[in-house]
């Protein structure tokens, strides 16, 4: 029989052709939903980035972009008020920026971005007496007499206590949000003698002077994006009063400090913070009365 070679007729080609056709068809919808399928598997992939995220803990309340100040009472503020440090003892504690209402200004840091600061978190705010405040009060006012409004001074979590002409060192937490290797400058300063400023050098019984700047430019490198617990240098203390109320200032900065007294550079500095903490008086603790015998045992 002889071989009839393979023809199409007009209908088999039309036929062909939409087979064709609907086969494309299918082909793109299961190339379509493919896609749409691994969509969210895309951004789910880097599981190491939520890791990290939680690992930073990075305050969300943080107003990124704005300065921060310190809140220890300043007589030279934009009211003309005089603020007290203790009950009856003037405050001139350099902590208004604006060079304006009298100097030196206090530390202001501009943190553009925010780059480090103490502890775990940190709030921000324009200027110490005036403007905006994210803590919806302005870190001192002058014309209550109110200071110590500033959310967030939370490095120095257990000062403990200063017993008289001691050596003794100081931990504190620091917080880094994002970068590689970076520096920063740890400074320290407290009220020894309670005359309202920082920058005295009182004189110890051994002959060993405790100046009020008790931490001068320790000098800390963070490896990268963490929390740190630092102590430290070694300092001499001084603390005739223990029982008294003392202002007690940490600034962790970019650059170091040139002042002893507590202030900043005029233009500001460009990241961290400044905690000023009113340390409670330590009550001394009275031996317990004995108790008598009552003389029926
Ligand atoms: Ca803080
Ligand atoms: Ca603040
Ligand atoms: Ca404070
Ligand atoms: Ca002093």
């Amino acid at each position: 029989m002889k071989h009839q070679p393979l023809t199409h007729t007009p209908l088999e080609n039309s036929r062909v052709l939409i087979r064709l056709f609907l086969f494309m068809v299918a082909l793109f919808v299961v190339l379509f939903a493919g896609s749409a399928l691994a969509a969210p598997a895309t951004t789910a992939a880097p599981a190491s980035l939520n890791v990290a995220a939680v690992e930073l803990a990075v305050p969300t309340a943080v107003l990124v972009g704005d300065p921060d100040l310190g809140d220890a009472p300043d007589s030279t503020n934009h009211f003309g008020v005089v603020m007290e440090a203790y009950p009856g003892t003037q405050a001139h504690f350099p902590t208004v920026f604006d060079q304006t209402t009298g100097s030196p200004p206090g530390p202001k840091h501009l943190n553009r971005p925010l780059h480090y600061h103490l502890g775990p978190n940190i709030s921000s705010e324009r200027e110490a007496d005036i403007g905006g405040d994210m803590d919806g009060i302005n870190n001192i006012v002058p014309s209550a007499n109110n200071p110590n409004n500033d959310n967030f001074d939370d490095s120095i979590t257990s000062p403990g206590a200063f017993p008289h002409c001691q050596l003794r060192t100081i931990t504190y937490n620091v917080t880094v949000i994002a970068g590689g290797t970076s520096t920063a400058y740890f400074n320290l300063y407290l009220d020894w003698n309670r005359n309202g400023q920082w920058g005295d050098t009182p004189l110890c019984p051994n002959g060993s002077f405790a100046p009020e700047w008790a931490v001068q430019n320790q000098l800390v490198t963070f490896p990268g994006p963490g929390s740190y617990t630092i102590t430290s240098p070694v300092f001499t203390t001084f603390n005739q009063n223990p029982q008294q109320q003392m202002w007690l200032r940490a600034i962790l900065s970019d650059a170091p400090a040139t002042t002893n007294n507590g202030s900043g550079p005029l233009n500001g500095y460009q990241f961290g913070e400044t905690e000023d903490y009113r340390l409670p008086g330590i009550i001394p603790t009275v031996p317990p009365t004995p108790v008598g015998h009552d003389g029926h045992d």
